[in-house]
């Protein structure tokens, strides 16, 4: 009996012991984590932006509580109760300062929801909130939320436009992966409290990525949209809409208009989507959106950027060619490989814009631009003339100015640039 005690009692201190060591491992790896600083990744240049080395947001920033059960008689092992999987496509918005992104987490259980994360630099040390955000529901059909624009609207709410996933009412029992995609709407003062408005309607079978403008455009509320056939495929619609709602309390958008189409063979033939609400500068609205191609290895995700008219936001005054970020290193890989998708940029004083966009559906970076060099970007770079011939005809006017300019302007590094 005494020597019965005395094992169990050895081996419930013995268990105490790890779990407390176990603890503290994760505890001091956790601390470390939220504590390390970001920096701009010096080995990659493009003129436009400034990757930084290390992703904002990953899965093991979600807090240890979130995920672990700490109740050492409920979970003496430590194991992950509740795992998460990935934290990514992030909307963004600067409050009292600070930037928070409201981030997809996603769990093991691969159902999405919002969090709100917090960082005073918008950089580095992102920490989320102390619970995720308390999405009110409104149709038990929903199933999953995600990716969210925020927009600080002209109107004084903050709105937050998702997607609200259902599984597709029509098909057949043994499909289990149809879903109908529409988008949700939220709106608060304070990311805390929010309140959920019916989902937008619109005359397309499917929405997602839809987007509001951050002003009323003839007195109505305006949004951009992506109209699509089906869940995955755009089928006969397609591209970045545009329409105007009395209302957004009873959204609906009676009329669409494509205002950036699918066009073959460009960074943009199977679908495309617009990722933040644009930014309002003096030359145009500057708008940030993702282009999607099909290959062999699947679909591939690239950002681009677009300036469309102050007085007349639904035309576009310049559309450089090609994509200006793509997977790259790293981020090529993950959970849904060779994708970035942007749903947040933050502009900050002094004219810096800091863009949060997410690779492989896994984790969120951060990428860093001042508004001088993205409007340089859309206004400067050349179209995509859509043909080879004419595509090596514009690469080879920009090579014949760069020599005449080396001949003329006669400088060491330029006639080595132009050589190299
Ligand atoms: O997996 C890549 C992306 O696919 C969808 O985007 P889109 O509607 O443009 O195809 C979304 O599910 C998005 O969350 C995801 O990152």
């Amino acid at each position: 009996m005494t020597t019965r005690t005395s094992h169990s009692k050895l081996r419930s201190t013995g268990a105490a012991r790890s779990f407390e060591t176990r603890l503290r491992r994760l505890v001091a790896a956790q601390a470390m984590l939220l504590r390390r600083k970001n920096a701009v990744d010096p080995q990659w240049y493009n003129g436009v932006v400034e990757r930084f080395k290390q992703p904002v947001l990953t899965a093991a920033h979600v807090p240890l509580a979130w995920r672990y059960d700490l109740d050492q008689r409920r979970n003496p092992f430590l194991q992950q109760r509740l795992g998460v999987n990935a934290v990514f496509n992030a909307g963004a918005i600067e409050l009292n300062g600070s930037v928070c992104v409201v981030a997809r987490v996603e769990g093991y259980d691969r159902k999405s929801f919002f969090a709100v994360a917090e960082s005073k630099t918008g950089v580095d040390r992102f920490r989320f909130w102390d619970e995720p955000v308390l999405l009110p529901e409104i149709d038990e059909a929903e199933v999953n939320v995600y990716d969210l624009r925020l927009v600080r609207h002209a109107d004084g709410w903050i709105y937050g436009l998702f997607c609200s996933e259902r599984k597709d009412p029509a098909a057949p029992s043994h499909d289990q992966s149809s879903a109908v995609a529409a988008c949700g709407i939220a709106r608060t003062k304070d990311l805390k409290t929010w309140e959920r408005l019916p989902d937008l309607r619109t005359h397309a079978a499917q929405q997602r990525n839809v987007v509001l403008h951050p002003e009323f455009v003839q007195g109505k509320y305006a949004l951009y949209t992506r109209p699509q056939d089906a869940f995955v495929e755009a089928g006969a619609g397609g591209g970045i809409g545009w329409g105007l709602c009395d209302s957004m309390t009873a959204a609906v958008i009676e009329q669409e208009q494509v205002l950036d189409p699918r066009v073959y063979h460009t960074i943009a033939e199977s679908k495309n989507g617009l990722g933040p609400a644009p930014l309002k500068t003096e030359q145009g609205w500057l708008h940030l959106a993702h282009g999607v191609r099909n290959t062999a290895a699947g679909l591939r995700y690239v950002l681009y950027l677009f300036l469309c008219d102050l007085a007349q936001p639904w035309l576009v005054t310049h559309r450089p060619g090609g994509y200006f970020l793509a997977p790259d290193g790293d981020e090529r890989v993950g959970d849904v490989s060779n994708v970035l998708f942007a749903n947040g940029w933050v502009a900050r004083a002094q004219g810096e814009v800091l863009l949060y966009y997410a690779s492989a559906d896994t984790r969120l970076h951060v990428a860093r631009a001042s508004m001088a060099r993205l409007l340089d970007y859309v206004r400067n770079t050349p179209a995509d003339p859509l043909r080879s011939a004419a595509c090596v005809a514009q690469r080879r006017a920009l090579i014949t100015h760069n020599q005449t300019l080396a001949r003329q302007a006669g400088t060491a590094l330029l006639r080595r640039a132009v050589r190299l």
